[in-house]
């Protein structure tokens, strides 16, 4: 049983609503700290009152790659579970202590980001340390997360309940895949956080395993991209077709790229330290394989979506070679905002396989290539579907509609925001192939041609990044307008439907204790022994416990 023709009760939508608000309003400040960073790092502006370059990189990141993120996809993620599953008063209320219990962890951070106190970046590499408030500020961040995990368990196992028998709806099966890949990813940083960084912040460890503490972040850091990721799957696979007045491709395939996608994101975490000593060889290789492991599932999407816009369009009646194509609804900002992220993950995808070819990742490692590879996939990709998901779901949760003139506002929207993406990113990825590192101002330094070369780059970049925020800009009052002042109506919750002879789900694809126990396997095999290696050969002092076997 589907309850999507149902519209949210209000203690719902205000549930689901708030996650939005925190939202945007970490876009517009994540936006601004990218806006003054690639302005210094032009050469031609200097920060104001002295601020800290590594501060407003930090806030860049840790707001928009970790805040931004999490509080939307926690909370489309709710609207989905509710509008497929539904939502008691007892699951509310868990949702709504896992929004407090992470807006209050957000808010520790932020302070003590913004106070200088945490200049060290999202990622937070170990030496560089933090206040333990920005620590515990990111476990509690996490310990929400978690909440919002089994709150969604929950919902899926009573609905189950009350459908014996019954597949469960795609949306809440795939919200429940993410989920379980972001419990298991994040048990990594929440041990490395509560272990090694809060005792040693805390003054009672005197050193720290910095080898360990990057692994486990990696350990957590490649799922956390697909955690982004996946609920942009959610659209383009189950949402998408109902926009463009399609079915769903195949159901089947759907959760078997969700379940691959649970299965190898985890164990290849060391695709990023590819160059970092202390970690054997045969592991890294090992785990590059697996990534191109990964890989799969997203060219089996891209097949998907390729072949649900063609069979769409001929069964509407367009024809020739292309007429599907040209017919696609072009007018539709909430189809043509995730196109267009579609259409930038061809060469976002592309950069990342290079990244993963172990040799070639040694030329692009720690230059500014990665930084215009995460623009394409999280920044474009990622947010334009967000921003395609925004355009109906808050009119929907707010009883109100997305009109003519706001839909107009989104096509320039997503129009500006691929002009300066594409001049941003492309500068970035030119200038990491000509060795320009990543994370550095050194624009006011003088320097010999290589770097004024680089800093030309740079200039494009504060270009296109002056460019992209003139497009939050526009996102923001788009946002407040379909919040509070559009007009009262009704918004669709499109959601796909199967067609009508399509073929039984297998119910081997609903058999969690095997696809859990495959993932927790592939973990086991991809990290038990280079991690006792690691701690094996720890530096003295650098763990706070005694480690049974030995140093060696
Ligand atoms: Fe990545 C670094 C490898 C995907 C994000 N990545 C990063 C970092 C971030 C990030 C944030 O192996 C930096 C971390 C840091 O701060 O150090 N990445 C990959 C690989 C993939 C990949 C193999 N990355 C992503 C996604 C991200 C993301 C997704 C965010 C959401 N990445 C790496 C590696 C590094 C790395 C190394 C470390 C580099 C280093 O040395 O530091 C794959 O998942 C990519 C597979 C994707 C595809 C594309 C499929 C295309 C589709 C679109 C179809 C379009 C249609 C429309 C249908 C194969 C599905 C077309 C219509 C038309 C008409 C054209």
């Amino acid at each position: 049983m589907m309850l999507k023709n149902y519209n949210f009760p209000k203690k719902d939508a205000r549930l689901y609503m708030s996650f939005m608000y925190v939202t945007f309003a970490s876009l517009l400040v994540g936006g601004l700290m990218g806006l003054l960073q690639t302005l210094s790092r032009s050469g031609e502006f200097q920060l104001p009152f002295g601020i800290n370059y590594y501060t407003i990189l930090t806030v860049h990141g840790v707001i928009l790659g970790l805040v931004l993120t999490t509080f939307f996809i926690v909370g489309f993620q709710f609207a989905l579970m509710g509008k497929t599953v539904g939502l008691s008063d007892k699951q509310r209320k868990w949702a709504w202590i896992a929004f407090w219990t992470m807006l209050v962890g957000t808010i520790m951070a932020a302070v003590t980001i913004l106070i200088g106190e945490a200049n060290v970046l999202y990622t937070f590499y170990a030496p560089l340390r933090a206040h333990p408030a920005f620590y515990i500020g990111l476990a509690l961040v996490i310990v929400g997360s978690w909440i919002a995990v089994f709150t969604n368990f929950r919902q899926l196992y009573v609905w189950k309940k009350a459908n014996p028998g019954q597949k469960s709806p795609l949306l809440a099966f795939m919200v429940v895949i993410n989920m379980a890949m972001w419990f298991i990813a994040s048990l990594g940083v929440a041990i490395s956080v509560l272990v090694l960084f809060i005792p040693w912040s805390l003054g009672y460890a005197a050193t720290i395993n910095v080898l360990l503490s990057r692994t486990l972040f990696w350990y957590f850091g490649h799922p956390l991209v697909y955690f982004w990721l996946l609920p942009a799957y959610m659209a383009w696979y189950a949402i998408i077709p109902k926009i463009i007045g399609g079915k769903l491709f195949s159901d089947s395939l759907a959760r078997m790229a969700f379940i691959l996608l649970l299965l190898f994101s985890i164990p290849v975490g060391f695709h990023h330290q590819l160059t970092e000593p202390g970690i054997d060889p045969t592991w890294k290789f090992i785990q590059v394989v697996l990534t191109f492991m990964v890989v799969i599932p997203s060219l089996m999407t891209a097949f998907s979506i390729f072949a649900t816009f063609e069979t769409t369009g001929r069964r509407l009646g367009h024809k020739g070679l292309f007429g599907w194509f040209k017919n696609l609804p072009w007018g539709d900002v909430r189809f043509f905002a995730p196109f267009v992220g579609m259409v930038a993950f061809i060469p976002g995808g592309a950069g990342g396989i290079v990244n993963a070819s172990h040799q070639m990742n040694s030329l692009i490692h720690n230059t500014i290539w990665v930084t215009g590879h995460f623009h394409l996939t999280i920044a474009t990709t990622v947010i334009l579907t967000y921003f395609g998901i925004a355009y109906w779901l808050v009119p929907h949760l707010t009883g109100r509609r997305l009109t003519p003139r706001l839909n107009k506002l989104g096509i320039i929207q997503t129009i500006i925001w691929t002009v300066g993406m594409t001049i941003m990113s492309t500068s970035m990825h030119i200038q990491g192939l000509l060795g320009g590192p990543r994370r550095s101002d050194f624009s006011n330094y003088a320097g010999g041609e290589q770097v004024q070369t680089w800093i030309s780059y740079q200039l494009a970049q504060a270009v296109g990044g002056t460019i992209l925020f003139i497009g939050i800009l526009l996102m923001i009052y788009i946002f407040i307008q379909l919040a509070f002042f559009a007009p009262k109506g009704v918004q669709e919750f499109p959601i796909a439907e199967e067609e009508v002879d399509a073929e039984p789900t297998p119910k081997i694809l609903e058999n969690w204790y095997l696809w859990i126990g495959i993932t927790i396997a592939l973990i086991l095999f991809a990290y038990t022994i280079p991690m006792i290696d690691i701690i094996k050969h720890s530096p003295p002092g650098s763990l706070p416990f005694d480690w049974p076997i030995g140093r060696s």
